[in-house]
């Protein structure tokens, strides 16, 4: 890409990184990957804001232990900008199981399981605008210039 134009994404550092203090580690990975921190918090998610947030998976047979798992502890939403951020931060934290994740990705490096992953990404354009909803309000978000 060479427009410049940039886009943002939400990241989640889960609660498994963040309560094992690899919070830093992973936003640090994030930083040297190339992408710039829009925005930042630390939060515990309510069972409600779970469920919200994992309304698409309702219907799998992970998502109780999944919603249980989100709302176990802190965890860190991150605005992400990047060119290409929604498919390149895909890229960069790696397959869901970590046992199937390429050398050097995120999960690779800190995810415990297929359910404590470490970290999680929006899928879509549309569904970082859904999710980064969630988390941070238009006037939460830095702007960085290019
Ligand atoms: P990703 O996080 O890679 O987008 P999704 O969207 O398929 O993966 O799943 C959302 C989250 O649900 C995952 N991050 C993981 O925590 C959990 N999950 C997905 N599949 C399973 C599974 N088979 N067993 C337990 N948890 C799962």
């Amino acid at each position: 890409m060479t427009d410049g134009v940039q886009a943002v994404t939400l990241a989640i550092i889960k609660p498994d990184a963040f309560g094992s203090g690899k919070a830093g580690k992973v936003l640090a990975a994030l930083e040297e990957a190339g992408f710039r921190v829009r925005g930042a918090r630390v939060t515990t998610l309510t069972r409600a804001g779970a469920e919200a947030f994992y309304a698409v998976h309702s219907e799998r047979p992970f998502f109780g232990a999944l919603v249980d798992f989100m709302t176990s502890g802190p965890c860190m939403p991150l605005a992400l900008e990047h060119e290409r951020a929604v498919p390149y931060l895909r890229e960069v934290i790696g397959a869901t199981d970590p046992a199937e994740a390429d050398a050097g990705t995120i999960r690779a490096l800190y995810a415990e399981s297929k359910e404590r992953n470490a970290i999680h990404a929006s899928d879509s354009d549309e569904n970082a605008r859904i999710e980064l909803g969630h988390f941070f309000s238009g006037i939460d978000l830095i702007a960085t210039g290019s």
